[in-house]
Order: C-alpha cells, then sequence, then structure tokens
C-alpha cells in the first residue's frame, strides 16, 4: 500500500486542505533565498531552467537540467517532482508547527486532470480550466476557510507583458485565469500517446509511429532536442503548457507557476496508466537509461544523484487516486507525427523571410524543383510512392502566444479564416511552441520543427473530391481564439514560422 495518494484536483472543493497547504508551503518556499537554498522556490525552477540572464552567470549546482525530446523526459520530470513533493511537505510542516496547527502529514502532490471531461458541450466549469485555487487572487487565512483573506500563492495575473519585463512579472497568457479551457480536448488528452506500444524509437529516419516516450537519445539528456518529442510529450505535454502561457509557456520560466507540479503530476499519472495497458508496453532496459544520473535536492537541501532506475523504485511511495479518469479513454483526433529528418523537397514557402503567425495564415506552397515528382504532385496531388511528408520548421515566437496552431492542407479559400476543428478532413496536426521563445537558451535557436505524414490525409481528400486543384496552400489556425484585446494591444505576441515544406523519402 502507498504512502501518499496523488488526488484529483479537478474533483476538490477550491480550498481543500490539500490546495490549501500547497499554497502556504509555495508561499513559504518563496521566502527562501533563490540562489543559495535548493528549497527554495525559485532555486527549485531554475533546476528546471533558467532564464537567459543567468545561464552563465552566477549559476549554481543542479541548475538547468530538464531533458526535453527525448526519453529521460519522463524519468528525471519523475525524480524532480518527488523531490519537489518531499521539500513541499516538510514545509507544511514548519509552516504547521510555527503557528501550531495540525496539518496532513501525508499531503502528496495533487494532478491537474485536463482531460476529464468530454469534448463537446463545456459545464460551467471544465477540467480544462485551470482549477480554481489557482485563479484567485486572494486565499482564506486559516484552512478552515476563516480569517482575513490573504494573497493566493498560487495566483499569477493573466497579462500581457512586455517582452523586456517577461521575466520581471510573474504571468499567464492572456484569459488564462478565466473558467474557460486553456486548450480544446483533443490538445489536452493523451489518447493518442496511449495507442502508442513503445516507450522509445531510436532517432534518425522518419517513422510512422512515434512512441510514448520520445525519442531513444543514447546517454544524452538533451535540454531541447527538437527531433525527439514522442506523442506524450507533444499531446498534451506541450499543448497545455502552450495553453496556459506566461511563464507555463518557456521552458526556463515554466516551474515558477505553481500549476507547473500539477501538470506533470499529470503527465507522470499517464505512465502507470500506458504500462497498465499492457500489448507490449514497457519500460526501456538499455543500461544507457537506467543508469543515467540526475542531481536533485531532498528537503535538507542535501544534493543527491539518483540514476533512472533508483528514481524508478525510491519513487514507489506514492500512488494516483485514479488511472482512468482523463487517461486517454475518450477519442481524440490523433495526428500522424514523424520525428524530422532531410528528405526531397517537392513544395515550400517561399523562404524569404519569417511568416507572421498572428492570426489564421494561409501559406502558400510552391515547386522546390522542376522534378516530375514535384510537377505531379502540384498539377493533382498525385502521391510518390515513399508517400508524403509535411514539415513546419523555425516555430518561434518573442513570448509565448497562448495558444497551439492547428495545420490543415490544402482547404478551401478562406477555410483559415473560420474556427477550424481537428476532426476536420483538412487536419493534419500541431504547432507548438514551448521551448522555442527568444527568450530560451541550450542551443535551439532554429526554432521548434514538426513533421507529419500526410500521405493518407492527401489519398483521402482525393477520393472524396475534396482535393482542389491548383495551388497548394497549408493553414495554419490558432486552437484557441487569440483575445483581440491582446492582437491588437502594444504587446502583442509575435509568432513566426521560418518555412513550410512537403517532401518525400
Ligand atoms: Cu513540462
Amino acid at each position: 500500500m502507498a504512502k501518499y495518494i496523488r488526488r484529483d484536483a479537478t474533483a476538490m472543493a477550491t480550498w481543500d486542505p490539500v490546495l490549501y497547504w500547497y499554497a502556504r508551503a509555495v508561499g513559504e518556499m518563496q521566502q527562501r533565498n533563490p540562489d543559495e537554498d535548493p528549497t527554495g522556490w525559485v532555486y527549485q525552477a531554475r533546476i528546471h531552467g533558467v532564464e537567459k540572464s543567468r545561464l552563465t552567470k552566477d549559476t549554481r549546482p543542479g541548475w538547468n537540467q530538464c531533458p526535453h525530446g527525448g526519453w529521460f523526459f519522463l524519468p528525471w520530470h519523475r525524480g524532480y517532482l518527488w523531490y519537489f513533493e518531499k521539500i513541499v511537505r516538510a514545509a507544511i510542516q514548519q509552516i504547521a508547527t510555527r503557528e501550531g496547527r495540525i496539518a496532513p502529514k501525508d499531503w502528496a502532490l495533487p494532478y491537474w486532470n485536463y482531460a476529464r471531461d468530454p469534448a463537446g458541450e463545456l459545464p460551467a466549469f471544465t477540467s480544462r480550466a485551470l482549477p480554481a485555487a489557482f485563479r484567485e487572487p486572494t486565499m482564506p487565512e486559516h484552512p478552515d476557510g476563516s480569517g482575513q483573506q490573504v494573497p493566493n500563492p498560487l495566483y499569477l495575473p493573466d497579462a500581457a507583458v512586455p517582452e523586456k519585463d517577461f521575466w520581471k512579472k510573474p504571468h499567464r497568457g492572456v484569459g488564462k485565469n478565466s473558467a474557460a479551457e486553456v486548450v480544446p480536448y483533443d490538445e489536452a488528452s493523451p489518447y493518442c500517446a496511449m495507442l502508442r506500444n513503445l516507450f522509445s524509437l531510436p532517432l534518425g529516419p522518419p517513422v510512422p509511429q512515434p512512441s510514448f516516450g520520445s525519442g531513444n537519445t543514447g546517454h544524452d539528456m538533451p535540454h531541447y532536442e527538437k527531433r525527439g518529442p514522442g506523442v506524450l510529450e507533444l499531446t498534451p505535454h506541450g499543448m497545455i503548457h502552450d495553453g496556459v502561457a506566461g511563464w507555463m509557456g518557456e521552458v526556463a520560466g515554466s516551474a515558477r507557476d505553481p500549476i507547473f507540479w500539477l501538470h506533470h503530476a499529470n503527465i507522470d499519472r499517464f505512465w502507470p496508466a500506458w504500462l497498465r495497458r499492457g500489448d507490449g508496453r514497457k519500460n526501456p532496459n538499455d543500461q544507457s537509461w537506467l543508469t543515467r544520473k540526475y542531481t536533485f535536492f531532498d528537503e535538507a537541501g542535501t544534493m543527491l544523484t539518483p540514476t533512472t532506475e533508483e528514481v524508478l523504485t525510491s519513487a514507489g511511495d506514492y500512488e494516483y487516486q485514479s488511472l482512468d479518469s482523463g487517461t486517454g479513454e475518450q477519442p481524440a483526433v490523433c495526428a500522424r507525427q514523424l520525428a524530422p529528418a532531410e528528405e526531397r523537397v517537392l513544395v515550400m514557402s517561399n523562404p524569404g523571410h519569417p511568416l507572421s503567425l498572428a492570426g489564421p495564415t494561409e501559406v502558400p506552397l510552391e515547386a522546390a524543383n522542376d522534378s516530375s515528382q514535384t510537377q505531379d504532385f502540384l498539377a493533382g496531388g498525385a502521391v510518390p510512392e515513399n508517400g508524403l511528408i509535411l514539415t513546419v520548421r523555425g516555430i518561434r515566437s518573442n513570448v509565448p502566444p497562448g495558444t497551439p496552431y492547428r495545420i490543415y492542407l490544402n482547404p478551401p479559400q478562406g477555410q483559415g479564416e473560420g474556427q477550424g476543428r481537428p476532426d476536420d478532413a483538412y487536419f493534419v496536426g500541431w504547432v507548438s511552441f514551448f521551448g522555442s521563445s527568444e527568450g530560451e537558451h541550450h542551443g535551439n535557436g532554429d526554432g521548434n520543427e514538426f513533421s507529419y505524414d500526410i500521405t493518407e490525409r492527401v489519398r483521402q481528400l482525393q477520393e472524396q473530391g475534396m482535393w482542389a486543384e491548383g495551388p497548394v496552400t497549408v493553414s495554419l489556425v490558432p486552437s484557441t481564439t487569440i483575445p483581440s484585446e491582446l492582437a491588437a494591444g502594444p504587446h502583442a505576441p509575435q509568432p513566426t514560422i521560418d518555412r513550410v515544406t512537403i517532401t518525400t523519402r
């Protein structure tokens, strides 16, 4: 029997003791020295990533470690959460002792079960909105709800912040502190990730079914490897980061938003839920995965260097309230995600300058050469024998735009202006900005990149008589509408892409 139960935050009262004590502990940790105390709030967040100004200056042990785009994504974040949970639990007891209160000794990190509510008509509150305790500027002074209202450490304002103040002003994306969903169901659901039965595939040429746990990167723990995100790491992981935006939208700052930890608890929950499905689903047993060492700190501030194997065994003292609810039973639309690779380019957008994605954007594609494959594809959508791959390259934004974008292939004119849906016949996949912003670091200056297999998509459109003759276009449409006051305001985010290509192998 597990010692600690991690519970569903979307099924709790606003100030359930779990959330009340979490808020108090966050406030306590925020008082600690960000540079000297490894149990402090900002020190803990900097273990995930540091802001650019501190990247090479005044660094501290254990900072800037989070691996994305590789098979250490899940085990590293599991260890990170587990030690953080111990620090919070200890902080709660400190506060309780000081104030002469009784606090739960078995406090465990709750999870944000965003895919709990089905798609379609939304209830007044949806699981895909931030839990109420994160949206309210104040909280009750005492755990029983009595006393004054005091500032709530779980709250970050949702505001448009000038780029130069990005790290100075805690914030989320505009409109994200409402009871509306931060992203629609298909972006929030792990359904497609749970279907994959391989943990990792070797990085390399495109493969038709990317893995659950991101790509095999050997011993390397890439901080942000654009080639390797598996299905789970993109959907829902990156989508939720995009959807909350502000600090959550950047690798460097995301762990400073208290919702980060509940988001990653939910991502961690999908892992045992996935293993339980069987049918070949298992963890890697490669030594390079099992013996990789990480650097974390315990509640006394002592540095520890557990391996993946040790993280998997020592972090066995908790269980999730449910491995069913919101873990992908309800179907979602799946994209045919690929790991990008070099291929033969058929058509591409004009590469002269970055293309603005300020709103829904139609991108015309032109012949990249005069090969017969290119001519045949442009003339009538002829599919080469080795299939077709659509790639969006150089995805970046000065600050997180507040939404992922959906990619549609050759939709009828004007489609890009309307509200696209992922079950649309022209839907191809997603563009995510998490890890792409200018304020980011660690050598991902090329921006993000995503590839999708569109072979079947083109064939289906042709069979249904929906493939329009003439110029081929791709539409990029925000998954959630960008609030007009933000789009028209002085601090509107500036998302751009370098290029869209359609290639064959
Ligand atoms: Cu994350």
